[in-house]
């Protein structure tokens, strides 16, 4: 260790814009770290900054117990890694690249046959909040994979570490973007009807934003609800909800704003109601979502 911190060498394969960050974060942490890319020109300021470039993929994954890969996506990860003269065997892969769970799954049962050790990541983070707190990187795979790598991981962020399954990291990843483009259309939205009125998106942000707060406090105990499987009328029913989405379709429709998404949302509550949960709390929709749409 130099002055506490760990040299642990690590390798990271894919020097984009987020490559570069996770790259340069471990150099900043005091990790001898190696580098390479397609486009080799994007190492030039990793290098100055004290990474080695690997002249071959085959001799970055064989410099450092743990690499990092983090290309467009995982077509590119396994046109790098289907070389079988690869030599994999001392490192743990440790794949950042986004994708879906059917993908991460499936790089997990090549890692397997090919005897391996693979972990899928999934990073909540852009570039510039790489090597700080909020970075959130999510892990699934082995947990003793992650825990051999865990100190090393903590030079990127907040390592989170899901469970066994290597697609949960993907799964996790996907479901957040439902989350934020979900708030962020809610938001437009009502940007646009509050703009009929001349009030500006600056002004109704404020609103917006504790808006997105305060539902975000009911999600725990809305969770325990879908987990028992009961859903008990405490706060309104679904009947009162609908009579609601039906102002915002009004009110949509009469400003001629769009009034698509409003419609979805009263399509699913209508179809709940239809299948005599009327009484229930909202969280009873979970069954329209856990199916396919008409
Ligand atoms: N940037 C962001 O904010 C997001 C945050 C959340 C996670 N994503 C994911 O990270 C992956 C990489 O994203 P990126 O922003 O670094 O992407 P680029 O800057 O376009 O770099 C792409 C790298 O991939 C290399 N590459 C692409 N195709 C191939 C290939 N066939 N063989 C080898 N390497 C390939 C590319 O190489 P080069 O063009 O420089 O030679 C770059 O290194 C991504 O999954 C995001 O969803 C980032």
């Amino acid at each position: 260790n130099n002055n506490g911190k760990t040299s642990t060498p690590v390798t990271v394969i894919g020097l984009g814009l987020m490559g570069r960050s996770l790259a340069a974060a471990f150099l900043a942490a005091g990790h001898p770290t190696t580098v390479w890319n397609r486009t080799a020109a994007k190492a030039e300021g990793l290098v100055a900054d004290g990474a080695r470039l690997a002249p071959s993929v085959a001799d970055a994954v064989k410099a450092s117990p743990l690499t990092i890969i983090c290309l467009t996506d995982y077509s590119a990860v396994n046109g790098l890694l289907a070389d079988d003269a690869l030599d994999l065997s001392g490192t743990t892969l440790l794949n950042l690249t986004s994708g879906d769970s059917a993908q991460a799954r499936e790089a997990a049962r090549w890692a397997e046959q090919r005897g391996v050790r693979y972990l899928d990541g999934a990073i909540m983070a852009v570039p510039p909040s790489i090597g700080t707190a909020e970075a959130v990187i999510l892990h699934s795979g082995p947990q003793a994979d992650f825990a051999a790598h865990e100190a090393t991981l903590a030079a990127l962020g907040t390592a989170s570490y899901l469970g066994e399954d290597p697609g949960l990291a993907s799964l996790y990843d996907v479901a957040g973007l439902a989350m934020m483009w979900s708030v962020l259309n809610a938001w437009l939205q009502g940007t646009a009807m509050l703009r009929t009125a001349g009030v500006d998106a600056v002004t109704y942000a404020g609103f917006a934003r504790l808006m997105a707060a305060g539902v975000a406090e009911w999600l725990p105990g809305y969770a325990e609800q879908i987990d028992r499987g009961e859903f008990p009328a405490e706060v309104s029913a679904l009947e009162t909800d609908v009579r609601a989405m039906d102002h915002l379709i009004e009110e949509s429709e009469a400003l001629g704003v769009n009034a698509e998404l409003p419609k979805l949302f009263k399509a699913m509550a209508d179809r709940a109601i239809a299948a005599g949960h009327g009484g229930e709390q909202y969280p009873v929709l979970i069954e329209e979502f856990a199916k396919p749409g008409p």
